[in-house]
């Protein structure tokens, strides 16, 4: 996979992937980023990305001209090649406009050989580069950052962890509980699937030693070796916690009688007879 990114912030960068699976993937070869400085492409002695809006109004509009100038070198397929999927390339706007990026979306975007991302930053970006440049325009939730280089870090930490190879073998095997996206109900078409761990609910509670850490004794069931107890144990939590925490993605999932049983008696422990 190659990655573009434009931003007005390339030390932004240095960070976030120069670390970790980011750096490892790089390292490998399973992934190569290139991160391209907007204000290259400009072309006055002020080296200016942004301006004022038509029609008046708060902030500064980065330009379109740069982000053109910047993407045409790229060499890409035409944004027609693109939509029609005849090639596995996609130009990104990171906008707090953008629709919601999910990890159904992180699984789609693995499989590309190519992806740009163009990071936002002010009030906004001009409507052309949404309009004619990118192929889509992506928001990280509903929550205002400064810009878009945060949202591309995570973007990217999400891609490229899903490259093969790009974690151990015993990572990768096991995907933690976002791998259905969303969950049935509202995503694009990963459903909850066999690669999913709990099946589209929050992963449970994880202990280690010392069994005891000040005062705070481990789960004892934990302890015993029983493993069907611990499974059992383990589902419960696991439906306790999404039922808490994100009871939004219960919906999508595929419970059993027994998963539909301990919800109940989670509601309402007193309907139960002892
Ligand atoms: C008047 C409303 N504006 C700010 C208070 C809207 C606005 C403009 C620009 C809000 C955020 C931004 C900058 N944010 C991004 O470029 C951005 C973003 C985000 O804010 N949240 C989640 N994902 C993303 S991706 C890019």
């Amino acid at each position: 996979m190659k990655a573009d990114i434009v931003t007005i912030f390339p030390d932004f960068f240095r960070g976030p992937l120069d670390h970790g699976i980011t750096r490892r993937a790089v390292e490998m070869g399973l992934a190569k980023i290139e991160v391209h400085d907007l204000r290259q492409f400009t072309h006055d002695r002020h080296r200016t990305v942004d301006d004022r809006p038509f029609g008046g109004g708060e902030g500064m509009v980065l330009k379109p001209e740069p982000i053109f100038e910047c993407l045409e070198p790229l060499g890409l397929a035409s944004r027609e090649q693109r939509s029609t999927g005849t090639v596995k390339e996609s130009v990104i706007l990171l906008s707090a406009q953008g629709e919601r990026f999910t990890q159904a979306m992180a699984l789609e975007l693995a499989e590309f050989e190519r992806v740009v991302l163009i990071c936002g930053r002010y009030e906004g970006v001009d409507e052309r580069v949404a309009g004619y440049l990118a192929d889509r325009e992506l928001s990280i939730g509903d929550y205002v950052l400064s810009g878009g280089e945060l949202a591309a870090a995570v973007v990217i930490e999400a891609i490229t962890r899903l490259l093969p190879g790009a974690l151990g073998n015993e990572a990768s095997a096991r995907q933690e509980s976002f791998t259905a996206g969303g969950g049935a109900a509202e995503t694009e078409k990963a459903g909850p699937d066999s690669t999913c761990s709990s099946g589209g609910l929050l992963d449970y509670p994880h202990y280690t030693r010392p069994a005891e850490f000040r005062g705070i004794a481990v789960p004892k069931v934990l302890i015993n070796g029983n493993h069907e107890e611990i499974r059992r144990w383990r589902r419960e939590q696991a439906l306790k916690k999404t039922l808490r925490n994100r009871p939004d993605l219960l919906k999508g999932v595929n419970l059993s009688g027994e998963d539909r049983k301990t919800l109940e008696r989670i509601k309402d422990p007193s309907s139960m007879s002892s």
